[in-house]
Parts: structure tokens; C-alpha cells; sequence
């Protein structure tokens, strides 16, 4: 597993360098999504997939950015779902971005994921290893990534981050929004679901939610890469995350770019959403 984890950090500096210095425009490609891929994503994605093929307990790997499952290694063991540079459309107007892991162990049900772990490319670049707690790391001149603190939510937090188009929001949903900021809650989302979830995870408590909506019945989140490894964090760090319904790690997609309704906060924050959802 400290194969996986070293060859992420190196994977990082590497996309760090890009994002600071490489052409931020569109390719030609689109990807599995119907997303016209930025160069930069290409870029991450095979920085990646370059660092995975050098650890043998790999198995395999599943990107965001492509169709079907990459074989690596016969004799590895994990299969490892990443989503090489999330929010990649707010890097021309300098916001932050990031990468998402969730190293599973025998499929790609959330019930199998071993270690989730993300990066924040932002002023400075973030490392959070999901284990059994969660650890924050911060990136220092010598490129090493060097121990912070552990991130422990409160039971009840403060910010509240609301995703999607409004337009398309359920009446129950909107009323349940509007009733958090009602208690006041303040709004902070800035459209990357790495920098939001981080900012939630680090001042202590709150509500990131993408919902079923009528454009996107099924939400927009895709669970592999990005909905199962966040999961994976909030619950280690004594948070929670559903569906509206369901515990979200409870959840088995069918195909590696299922998507899923998402909810994740604090205690006091997800028992709202049971209780508008039930
Ligand atoms: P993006 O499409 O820009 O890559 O992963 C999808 C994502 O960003 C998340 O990072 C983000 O939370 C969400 O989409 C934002 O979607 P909305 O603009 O629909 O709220």
C-alpha cells in the first residue's frame, strides 16, 4: 500500500509542475462523460497511469478519463479508481483543482475500498491519506510531503456547499437549503468538489450536496473516482456520507462511470438530508 501512496506523491509533483506551466487548452478529445478533455488532463492522467505501472501490487486501474479498466500487473492485488485532475475547467481562472484515489480491494464496490486519497493543487498543494484516521500533508520546498495534523469533523459545522443547477433542484430540496442557510450557514462553493470537500473537512463541519436533479436524475458525481473515495474520508474522519437514502459506501455500480446522488457533511448536517429524504 506505501507503494501506492509514494508513487501518488510523485504523481502529484509531477501534475503540480503541469498545472503551474503547461498550456491550459482544450484537446480534441472528449472523454466517457461527453467532457472535451484539456490537454492537462491527458497529461495527468498518463503522469499517473506512468507512476501505477511502476508498482507491482497494482492490478489494475480505472481513470476518469477512460472508457474501460487498464490492466497492470497479473500478480497485484488492487485495482486503483482515480480521477487525475477534478474541477479541471477552473484552472484558466486560477482556482484550485484536484486529484481524487480510492485503492479497492477485490472490485470496485465502495464496501471494498482500503485507503482513499486526494490532492489539492491550490496556493499550496495538499496531500489527504483516508486510513484509519485521516492525515493531512502539505508539500514543502524539498518536495517532500510533511505530516500537519489529523482532520477530525465536528459533530455540527458552518458552511454549507450546494451543487448543481438550482433551476433543477426537487421543491424538498430547495426547502432544505434554504432552511440551512436559514440557521446560518454560510455558502462556500467554488465548483471543484476537492477544494469544497477539503474546506468542509478543514473548518470543521458543513454540507457539500450534488442532487438528483431533473437534468441529472442519477447526480453528476461519479462514484469510482470521485463519490466513494470522499465517502471513504468523511466517514474516517467521524463525518457521513449518503445518497439521501443510503450509506453511499453501501453502494455497487454496475459500470466505472456510475454516478450517484451525494450528500456528505458532518452528523447533525447528513441528519437533515435523511429527514427531507425519507
Ligand atoms: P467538473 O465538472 O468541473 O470537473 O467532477 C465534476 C465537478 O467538476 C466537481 O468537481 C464539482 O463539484 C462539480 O462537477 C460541479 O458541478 P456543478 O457546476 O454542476 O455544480
Amino acid at each position: 500500500m506505501n507503494e501506492i501512496i509514494e508513487a501518488i506523491k510523485r504523481s502529484a509533483i509531477r501534475i503540480k509542475e503541469a498545472i503551474e506551466f503547461d498550456d491550459t487548452g482544450y484537446s480534441e478529445n472528449i472523454n466517457s462523460t461527453g467532457d472535451t478533455q484539456l490537454k492537462l488532463d491527458i497529461k495527468s492522467d498518463l503522469i499517473i497511469e506512468e507512476e501505477f505501472k511502476k508498482v507491482v501490487c497494482i492490478k489494475e486501474i480505472v481513470s476518469e478519463e477512460k472508457e474501460t479498466k487498464t490492466p497492470l500487473h497479473a500478480e497485484g492485488i488492487y485495482g486503483v479508481g482515480y480521477d487525475p485532475l477534478d474541477g479541471s475547467s477552473l484552472i484558466d481562472v486560477n482556482l484550485s483543482v484536484g486529484s481524487i484515489f480510492g485503492i479497492y480491494e477485490g472490485g470496485y464496490a465502495g464496501s471494498n475500498l482500503k485507503v482513499a486519497v486526494y490532492v489539492v493543487y491550490g496556493p499550496r498543494v495538499e496531500l489527504v491519506i483516508a486510513q484509519d484516521s485521516v492525515k493531512l500533508y502539505r508539500l514543502n520546498k524539498k518536495d517532500e510531503f510533511v505530516y500537519i495534523q489529523d482532520i477530525v469533523l465536528k459533530e455540527k459545522g458552518k458552511l454549507n456547499a450546494p451543487g448543481s443547477t438550482q433551476m433543477c433542484w426537487e421543491p424538498k430540496h430547495k426547502a432544505m437549503i434554504d432552511a440551512i442557510f436559514a440557521d446560518g450557514y454560510r455558502l462556500r462553493y467554488s465548483g471543484g468538489m476537492v477544494p469544497d470537500l477539503h474546506q468542509i473537512l478543514l473548518k470543521g463541519g458543513g454540507l457539500f450536496s450534488y442532487p438528483a436533479t431533473s437534468d441529472v436524475p442519477k447526480g453528476k458525481l461519479r462514484m469510482i473516482f470521485e463519490v466513494f473515495p470522499f465517502a471513504f474520508v468523511y466517514e474516517k474522519a467521524g463525518g457521513e456520507a449518503i445518497d439521501g437514502h443510503n450509506r453511499i459506501l453501501n453502494l455497487n455500480p454496475s459500470h466505472p462511470h456510475d454516478t450517484t446522488p451525494c450528500f456528505f457533511g458532518s452528523h447533525a448536517e447528513i441528519e437533515r438530508v435523511r429527514k427531507c429524504y425519507e
